[in-house]
């Protein structure tokens, strides 16, 4: 476990200034830009992201593009699309993983380190938070176990304190720290 515990960092801040291998998208399924974080990326990336963007078709629910990072201090951005909440019934834990595991998929498949996460989902998508966030938190240390020798940093960037706070206290006790 002290591997893992080492590769995972949880930050409070704005994932747009975060300078990492690839940073990723909760995105929409058209690709085409939104609002939340989104928003955020297409903004500090410019337009070149959209113009990108573009050429990529959409992308399923679960899955993830790649794209280059523009303007941003990151080199890539991972475009994913979280499901939108309904009851908890309709396949939104999996989806919700795959994410996740999908674009730490794509940051192995293109040699890529270090990657930084939004709490996907839980905005606008309206996925309760500490649902999400352990789902993120397994889904990540499934991959660490699994890839630990192909991933260097992961860090969940939280937009307040509470998700801080939750994902704080959900790897303290997945990860058995003190
Ligand atoms: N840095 C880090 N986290 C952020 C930032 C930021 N700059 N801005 C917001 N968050 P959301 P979703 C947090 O709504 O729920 C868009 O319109 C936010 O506080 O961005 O997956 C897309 O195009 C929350 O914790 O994404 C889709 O249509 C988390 O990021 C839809 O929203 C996710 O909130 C996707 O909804």
């Amino acid at each position: 476990m002290k591997d893992i515990i080492e590769k995972i960092e949880i930050i409070k801040g704005d994932i747009t200034k975060i300078k990492v291998d690839a940073i990723v998208n909760a995105a929409n399924r058209s690709l085409l830009g939104g609002g939340g974080v989104d928003g955020a990326i297409h903004r500090a990336a410019g337009r070149e992201l959209l113009k990108e963007c573009e050429t990529l078709h959409g992308c399923d629910t679960g899955d993830a593009k790649i794209t280059k990072g523009y303007n941003l201090p990151c080199k890539y951005v991972i475009h994913t699309v979280g499901p939108i909440y309904k009851d908890g019934n309709s396949n939104e834990d999996k989806l919700l993983y795959s994410c996740y595991k999908k674009s730490l998929e794509i940051l192995i498949k293109n040699n890529l380190r270090t990657i930084a996460f939004p709490a996907i989902s839980t905005g606008i998508y309206g996925y309760p938070k500490e649902e999400a966030a352990n789902i993120a938190c397994d889904a990540v240390i499934d991959m660490l176990k699994n890839y630990g020798d192909k991933i260097d940093q992961v860090w969940f960037v939280c937009f307040g304190d509470i998700d801080y706070e939750i994902y704080k206290r959900l790897l303290k006790i997945k990860l058995d720290i003190d």
